[in-house]
């Protein structure tokens, strides 16, 4: 059987190699953030710390593409820049979410083996190097995405804004303008538009665990929710996009702190549906490495 287009994404990871070779190398997303192998004190990251700007108006439409929410950006006047980024200047195409049939997962990446409720992902591109998006997306410096770990708690407000237009865009394929402005940064638990600026604030990942090497990570391991937290922090490393392509053009930026997203806005995001209006298939879940440790086939070893 042939796996094509949409049906990849639905399909186990593991099986995405088949039609996407770069799913196989070297530098693939997500990993395991093991906490107590970072470094703290990389020149390169303390030297500037990351800084943002994102224009409320920036965002100008909502998709459901079947297999997620995204907002779509024209970019206009918005930027990353700093940190592992150095002195490139990044510009927000998209940004998307990623969740869980279930509270206790969703996430992409996982912090000691712990998985949280949901991942938000703000996806920039290049535009110091490159001229267009599809072009850095294929150069190893291409891409930046930030992340942030949604919890289960309170409602988020900005969130709320999202949550509300759902609906207008419950099947696969629909699309809406975005009128109301939504403000891309009021999502993120770091306020003021920079983090890391101090030495312990900024943290490379060393050596993370990889996807398709084997080592799928394994809440068993779970040491528990006692890592650091820093208040401006957060942690970096060279990955890929975490669906098909997979292509290893990302500088993944993780934000240390999560925010608080409630169960009611995260069953808004299951409810969206795969397919156009005719099926009601719903989107439970659409996060990758889970669907392969379900699957008792899945080898759950570590190598050392
Ligand atoms: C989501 O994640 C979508 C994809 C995105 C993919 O499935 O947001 O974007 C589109 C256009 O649907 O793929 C190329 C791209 O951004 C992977 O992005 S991610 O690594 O940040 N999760
Ligand atoms: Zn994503």
């Amino acid at each position: 059987s042939q796996l094509t287009g949409d049906m990849l994404i639905y399909s186990r990871p593991s099986k995405w190699v088949e039609k996407f070779p770069m799913a196989a190398g070297s530098r693939q997303s997500p990993v395991n953030i093991e906490t107590d192998r970072v470094e703290s004190d990389h020149e390169a990251l303390i030297s500037k710390p990351l800084r943002w700007k994102y224009p409320a108006t920036a965002s100008r439409k909502l998709v459901n593409p079947g297999y997620c929410w995204r907002i779509d950006t024209d970019g206009e006047g918005t930027l990353l820049s700093g940190g592992p980024l150095m002195d490139d200047v990044y510009k927000l195409e998209q940004y998307h979410c990623h969740w869980g049939c279930s509270d206790s997962r969703g996430s992409e990446h996982t912090v000691d083996g712990q998985a949280f409720a949901g991942e938000l992902h703000l996806v920039h591109w290049n535009t110091s190097k490159y001229k267009t998006f599809a072009e850095a997306a294929k150069a190893p410096d291409g891409l930046a995405v930030l992340g942030v770990f949604l919890k289960v708690g309170k409602a988020h407000e900005e969130m709320d804004k999202i949550a509300r237009l759902l609906p207008y865009v419950s099947h696969k394929d629909d699309c809406i303008e975005i009128n109301e402005p939504i403000d891309p940064s009021k999502l993120l638990p770091v306020r003021g538009g920079r983090a890391g600026s101090s030495n312990s604030a900024a943290q490379r990942c060393v050596n993370p665990c990889m996807r398709w090497a084997g080592r799928i990570i394994r809440p068993a391991e779970n040491k528990g929710s006692q890592w650091q937290v820093d208040d401006n922090g957060y942690w970096t490393y060279l990955g890929s996009l975490t669906t098909p392509p997979c292509n290893e053009s990302v500088t993944w930026i993780l934000f240390k702190r999560y925010i608080e997203v409630s169960h009611h806005q995260l069953n808004i995001f299951r409810n969206l549906r795969k397919f156009p209006r005719g099926e009601e298939c719903p989107c439970h879940e659409n996060h990758g490495v889970v669907r392969d440790q379900q699957l008792p086939s899945a080898t759950a070893t570590r190598q050392s």
